[in-house]
């Protein structure tokens, strides 16, 4: 398979339906749906819809049934990131190789821009639970994407990531922030995409099982490139978690055994999509591995 060009693939048509999303312009608030639309459109790899779509192609769904909850998800993570920048936050300028939000729309829009990127997140998934209003896996789908976007999730680990700033803290609870606040939505685009997709218990617990090592690895790979990675690539400052006086997993366990770990996740993670179908499970097989050696 060639990893790449379906990634390309899939980021293309989920950048096609977020395109359409945005409302027509010419209102009052154009402002905000503007800022909105900055963020929303300005990049990034779509990793979590990606996810969400492949996940219920690997169950033989319907992709096109994936669509709004794959666009859902891609809102509630750029909110997210909106929201991580601010200067309450971690202050960054540059997201995507892009002024942040707050830097071009100020702070007090760019606050309104995520809120209302969640807001319509939800709006577009009841939408579908609207019209399907016979097909319980709608409603399952929405409820494991809220749990994993709020205090039980990621609104929870980024909560306790704030707390630890200027502390010491131990690998229990840098283990719980990067299960909430970065495996959490990883974990529930996979899983909300095999519940669509209509795979049973067995298997939903097998794609749960693999997002969450996916998902920790991700944020390990990330404190590994915010020392060793290129400004470029990235799009955004490296060195923040420094600067930030933020523990991280190569600050706590050292780069040694962070690369390590990442090693035994990925192999972990192989193991268990191993168990599907080859012709199946060879997009997982080789994102983990593309995933836990990328560059951006
Ligand atoms: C503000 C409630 C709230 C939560 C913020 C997403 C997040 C939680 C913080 C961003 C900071 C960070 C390093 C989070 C770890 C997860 C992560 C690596 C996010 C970036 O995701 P990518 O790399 O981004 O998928 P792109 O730009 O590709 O979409």
């Amino acid at each position: 398979m060639k990893l790449q060009e379906e990634l390309m693939k899939y980021k293309i048509l989920i950048e096609d339906e977020l395109k359409k999303v945005i409302p027509q312009k010419n209102v009052p608030q154009k402002i905000l749906l503007e800022s909105m639309e900055y963020s929303l459109l300005s990049g990034g790899k779509r990793l979590r819809p990606i996810l969400l779509l492949k996940s219920c192609e690997l169950f033989d769904g319907d992709i096109e049934d994936a669509i709004p909850f794959a666009v859902a998800m891609e809102m509630i993570h750029t909110y997210s990131l909106i929201h991580d920048d601010l200067p309450a936050m971690d202050d960054d300028d540059y997201r995507r190789g892009n002024l942040t939000n707050h830097k071009i729309y100020g702070e007090g829009m760019s606050i309104l821009a995520g809120d209302s990127l969640l807001n319509y997140a939800y709006e577009i998934m009841l939408k579908v639970l609207i019209e399907k209003k016979e097909q319980l896996k709608y409603i399952d789908a929405m409820n494991v994407i809220a749990k994993a976007a709020g205090f039980n999730g990621m609104i929870g680990g980024q909560v306790v990531d704030i707390d630890s700033e200027n502390k010491e803290i131990n690998s229990e609870t840098l283990d719980f922030i990067h299960l909430n606040k970065t495996a959490a939505l990883i974990e529930a685009s996979l899983v909300a995409g095999a519940i669509i997709g209509e795979g049973d218990s067995k298997e939903i617990q097998l794609l749960k099982d693999y997002g969450r090592l996916v998902g920790i690895s991700f944020q390990i790979r990330d404190d590994i490139l915010d020392i060793i990675g290129d400004k470029e690539k990235l799009g955004k400052d490296i060195g923040s978690d420094v600067d930030n006086d933020k523990s991280t997993y190569v600050s706590i366990h050292g780069m040694d055994k962070a690369l390590n770990d990442l090693k035994n996740y990925k192999n972990q993670a192989i193991r268990i999509m191993k168990k599907f179908d080859k012709d199946r499970s060879e997009f997982f097989i080789e994102l983990s591995d593309y995933l836990m050696s990328r560059t951006n």
